[in-house]
C-alpha cells in the first residue's frame, strides 16, 4: 500500500498569509503569535510571510477569497476568536465565518486553515490562545504545512 501523507517542513519558498479578525484582539494577538512562530519554526521565513487584517471572523471569508484571487499566496492561515456572550451574534457570525472559510476553499482548492475559536467563555478561548490547550493559531499553521507538503506529494 502506498501512504500518501503530507510532512510538517517547508521549502522556506512558501508565500503565506495569516488572515487575522481583530475582534477579540487579546485572543487573537495570541494566536498570530502563534501561527508566526509556527511557520518560522518549521522552515518559513519572515519575508514570505504576510498579515491581513479584518475587523471581525464574519469578514475572514471575504478577505480570503480577495487574497486567493490574487494569486500571491501558496496557502492562507485564518485565525479569530468568536466567543459567545459577548453579543447574540454569536451563532451567526460563527456559521458564517465557518462555512465562508469552507466554501473559498474548495473554490481555489489551496491550502487554508481555520484556526478560529468558537467558544462559550473568554477563560475557554484564553486556554487555547498559548495557554493549557495549546495554542490553536500555531496548530491552523502547521494544518496547512502538513497540507502543502500532502499537495506536492499528490502531484
Ligand atoms: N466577531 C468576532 O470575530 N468574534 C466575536 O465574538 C464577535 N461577536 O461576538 O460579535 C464578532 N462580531 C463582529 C463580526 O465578526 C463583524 O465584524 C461585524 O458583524 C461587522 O460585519
Amino acid at each position: 500500500m502506498n501512504i500518501i501523507e503530507g510532512k510538517l517542513n517547508l521549502q522556506g519558498k512558501e508565500k503565506v498569509a495569516i488572515i487575522n479578525g481583530r475582534f477579540n484582539h487579546i485572543i487573537t494577538d495570541r494566536l498570530v503569535e502563534g501561527a508566526k512562530d509556527a511557520f518560522l519554526r518549521h522552515g518559513g521565513s519572515e519575508e514570505n510571510l504576510d498579515l491581513i487584517l479584518v475587523p471581525g471572523a464574519f469578514e475572514i471569508p471575504f478577505a480570503l477569497k480577495k487574497a486567493l484571487e490574487t494569486g500571491k499566496y501558496d496557502a492562507v492561515c485564518c485565525v479569530g476568536a468568536i466567543i459567545r456572550g459577548s453579543t447574540p451574534h454569536f451563532d451567526y457570525v460563527a456559521a458564517e465565518s465557518t462555512k465562508g472559510i469552507a466554501s473559498v476553499t474548495l473554490e481555489y482548492g489551496k491550502p487554508v486553515s481555520n484556526g478560529v475559536l468558537t467558544t462559550d467563555t473568554i477563560e475557554q478561548a484564553i486556554e487555547r490562545a498559548g495557554s493549557k490547550v495549546g495554542n490553536k493559531g500555531a496548530e491552523a499553521m502547521i494544518t496547512i504545512i502538513e497540507m502543502l507538503s500532502l499537495y506536492s506529494e499528490m502531484k
